[in-house]
């Protein structure tokens, strides 16, 4: 794949454009594995100064590739985001990632600015954050401490961390206040390119990565329906959880992954499954016979699990979980990358 010249930001440091070119190469051998806030915590355990590691350490003996993170309640300032991770602690974990070779993604459940509920309160707001709109200020507010914490993501050189950006994911579904019914499709776009503007141009970010990413969808259009344009988004992603039988979900997979494909190859952008999952993972060979087999050779970057919240809900398996086995399996598998696999 030719990396095309631009970036969202038109002035992205070069390790964005490094970060991209890592992505692009590393899809051509296989795919990474991601889990999010897999350093953080784990089931029945949390992260401490001396003690650094992660359920899929646990299991397999080797880190994600790729490190996903939430930054939720950073727009209050807090100590803590909304699972409960230190701010300091997750600085100091990203860090370490990027440090040790692994690739960074952000999201934000931010709170609705309107309401001042959670991330699925979803009071109308998106039109009222927009330029010239009632709540602009406090948004611009809420950004500057999203840029104020991407921008202390430092090296121990001083550079600053590239970071795969995915705010306001999911947005073709109904749980968030960005979500389609709640705002318009011109509306949203306006929001990611204001977003965009603001942290670079206003703030100084400029070690972004733009990640667009929708939830499950059946259609292409479905997919570009809130797409702000090629010159805003770098990479293209998707969510997908498994909710019903490994039969359906694999079907539902197969058709995500072949839309997300052909829309990334026609854009020339890399593409990854951004979350994805089950839910307490009640099927043994989930890895290797549903994930896998669906995903192998389909061109996609990485898969990003969800978090291993406690033992009622986790999306990686922990020491003797059912699936344990496999996944140890399905992490020896060559085109499956994880930390140590120093292919990329
Ligand atoms: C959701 C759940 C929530 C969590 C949120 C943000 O999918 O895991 O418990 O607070 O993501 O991480």
């Amino acid at each position: 794949m030719d990396t095309p010249l631009f970036l969202a930001d038109r002035h992205a440091l070069p390790q964005v454009l490094a970060l991209k070119q890592k992505i692009e190469r590393l899809s051509e051998k296989g795919y990474a594995f991601g889990h999010q806030d897999t350093t953080s915590y784990g089931v029945g355990w949390r992260h401490d100064q001396d003690k650094y590691t992660s359920d899929v350490f646990k299991v397999v003996g080797d880190f994600p590739l790729v490190y996903g993170f939430d930054i939720g309640q950073i727009e209050h300032q807090k100590d803590k985001n909304l699972d409960n991770v230190p701010f300091n602690d997750m600085r100091a974990l990203i860090q370490k990632a990027h440090a040790d070779g692994g690739i960074i993604t952000i999201s934000w459940h931010a709170d609705n600015p309107v309401s001042k509920g959670d991330s699925w309160e979803v009071t109308p707001a998106v039109q009222h954050i927009l330029k010239g709109g009632s709540h602009f200020r406090i948004y611009k507010e809420w950004l500057k401490r999203v840029a104020n914490f991407l921008l202390s993501l430092k090296d121990k050189n001083g550079l600053l961390i590239p970071v795969a950006f995915r705010p306001f994911h999911e947005m073709n579904g109904a749980w968030f206040w960005w979500g389609n019914p709640h705002c318009s499709s011109a509306a949203y776009k306006a929001l990611w390119g204001q977003t965009l503007l603001m942290l670079a141009d206003e703030f100084g970010v400029h070690n972004l990565l733009y990640v667009y990413a929708p939830n499950l969808v059946f259609t292409e259009a479905e997919y570009l329906m809130n797409y702000p344009g090629d010159h805003g988004v770098d990479m293209l992603g998707l969510d997908l959880y498994q909710h019903g039988t490994a039969k359906a979900f694999k079907k539902i997979l197969k058709t995500n992954v072949e839309v997300l494909k052909v829309i990334a190859e026609n854009l020339n952008k890399p593409y990854a499954l951004t979350e994805i999952g089950l839910d307490k993972l009640n099927e043994a060979q989930w890895w290797s016979e549903i994930l896998d087999h669906t995903v192998v050779g389909t061109g996609i970057a990485w898969v990003l699990l969800w978090r291993n919240d406690s033992e009622k809900h986790f999306f990686v398996p922990y020491p003797d979980q059912l699936s344990a086995r496999d996944f140890k399996i399905f992490s020896q598998m060559p085109h499956i990358l994880f930390l140590s696999d120093k292919k990329v």
